[in-house]
């Protein structure tokens, strides 16, 4: 396994990573056999957040181990990429743009750990694929990275996608409005042309990050992948697949040769999403899956719907967030996606207020830099903007509710959210800094902390 220059693991490869969280404490092993329908994720929930991932190293009904937990805690991903957890969103929002400004194309290989061993007929029953919440209709790919190409340009495309196992070849998936799955779907039913994609399953947070990264930073035509790339520190390694011009990720654990028939559907749904809700069953886009390749020792991720969303949709989206806002805003200092706003509906935003009125163009400019988000805040610099208490000291004490809340009707959102049926819905902003310029009655009390060093305290336990 290689190591980066901060001694972390390859992160392009997810047996090393494996490997690094073992061998620094942070990988839970779960070594009793347990039931994917429910019993895994049930076990996982009781590690989510916490600084380990988990590995079940068996499960009923096939051969290979499940990881979870990769993306659950910023201390767990900031320890693997070797960098301080506050300062992920500005080094995600700096990967990104050094990709935007010189990417880095990934290689085609001729063969990687994932040709190990090829299925050509395909069957999905022997992969541990879990069932997680009560009510989800079945086994689902969560975690799996989409590659495809545009039908007219030939132009990779990459995102992650939930995928519901409906039969032994067989996968329903949801697309969202909007996305370039979606675009690049139409356009071969334009053609009367079968879309071929893979799906990627055991990858690191490099190729992750780069399927995640929302279309407002990687416009359709781009080839995202070159931000895998950036983040590996090397060029993203493909290899060519055996049926289609789309390749797959040479170190994925497993990767699945596919297609999607323009008009073919199938009932998809319930899943326990990341809103806490369940996404609604209705008829989806039919995915044929055609050919399996995956590593002898392959591991299957799955993703626990919740913290991992929001330290990967959600930090990617706070980095483009902060990275819009820097450039068009002023005094803008930090943004930070909150949990309770599901990691991606609700944007708190820091500003030095420089000139009045920048408050307000913050909020306009955040919604503009991420779709999803349905509430923003803009608070002064003296607000920690990670603490809840503090946000909501700050909306109490400084937002001026005739004239500091936005509201914007009518607006596409984030179709997962209940109050964006059919993506339509209504957005606020709450402008939660002094007025400018600052008067001394909105001053911050403060108390200079003191050291306690040489001074004779005595602090005694509690007894009860
Ligand atoms: C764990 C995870 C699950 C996701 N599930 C879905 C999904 O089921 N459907 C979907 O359209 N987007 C889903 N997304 C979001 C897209 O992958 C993401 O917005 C991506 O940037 C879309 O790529 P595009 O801009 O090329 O369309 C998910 C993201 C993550 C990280
Ligand atoms: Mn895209």
């Amino acid at each position: 396994m290689g190591t980066n220059p901060s001694g972390t693991a390859d992160i392009a490869d997810l047996a090393g990573i494996i490997k690094w969280l073992d061998g620094s404490g942070r990988l839970v092993r779960v070594r009793t056999e347990v039931d994917p329908v429910h019993q895994l994720a049930g076990i996982a929930a009781r590690f989510e957040g916490g600084p380990r991932a988990v590995l079940f190293e068996k499960v009923k009904g096939s051969r290979y181990p499940v990881f979870a937990g990769l993306y659950w805690s910023r201390e767990l991903l900031g320890g693997l990429l070797g960098r301080p957890v506050l300062s992920l969103p500005q080094y995600v929002s700096e990967c990104i743009r050094d990709w935007q400004q010189h990417p880095v194309a990934p290689v085609v290989l001729r063969r990687g750990p994932v040709n190990e061993v090829t299925e050509d007929n395909a069957d999905l029953s022997r992969l541990p694929v879990p069932t997680h919440a009560e009510l989800d209709g079945g086994p689902y790919f969560d975690a799996g990275v989409v590659i495809t190409k545009d039908p007219e340009t030939g132009i990779r495309n990459t995102s992650i996608q939930r995928f519901q196992v409906v039969g032994k070849d067989r996968l329903a998936i949801n697309i969202d409005a909007g996305r370039h799955l979606e675009l690049c779907l139409a356009k071969a039913a334009a053609r009367t042309q079968t879309l071929p994609f893979t799906l990627n399953i055991g990858v690191g947070p490099g190729l992750h990050f780069a399927a995640a990264v929302p279309a407002e930073a990687a416009p359709f035509g781009t080839d995202e992948l070159g931000i895998a790339s950036r983040f590996n520190g090397k060029p993203l390694e493909l290899v060519a697949s055996s049926l289609s011009p789309v390749e797959m990720a040479a170190d994925a654990m497993i990767a699945l040769e596919c297609e999607l028939v323009p008009g073919e559907v199938h009932p998809e749904g319930p899943f326990a999403e990341v809103t806490g809700y369940y996404a609604s069953v209705a008829p989806r886009p039919l995915a044929r899956v055609r050919r399996i390749h995956h590593r002898r020792e392959a591991v299957f991720q799955t993703i626990i719907s919740g913290g991992e969303v929001f330290n990967s949709v959600g930090l990617l989206g706070e980095a483009n967030v902060l990275a819009l806002l820097q450039k068009q805003v002023p005094g803008v200092k930090d943004v930070y996606f909150t949990h309770g706003g599901c990691g991606f509906y609700h944007a708190v935003v820091q500003i030095a207020q420089k000139r009045a009125g920048w408050a307000r163009q913050a909020l306009m400019a955040a919604f503009a830099a991420f779709p999803p988000l349905k509430m923003v805040t803009v608070v002064d610099d003296d607000v920690d903007i990670r603490k809840p208490a503090d946000v909501e000291w700050a909306m109490a004490t400084r937002l001026d509710p005739k004239h500091g809340i936005l509201v914007i009707e009518n607006v596409f959102g984030h179709g997962l959210n209940p109050t964006f049926p059919d993506y339509l819905g209504s957005k606020v902003g709450f402008d939660a800094t002094r007025p400018f310029p600052h008067t001394p009655n909105f001053t911050r009390a403060k108390i200079s902390p003191a050291p306690l060093d040489g001074l004779d305290i005595e602090v005694p336990d509690i007894r009860s």
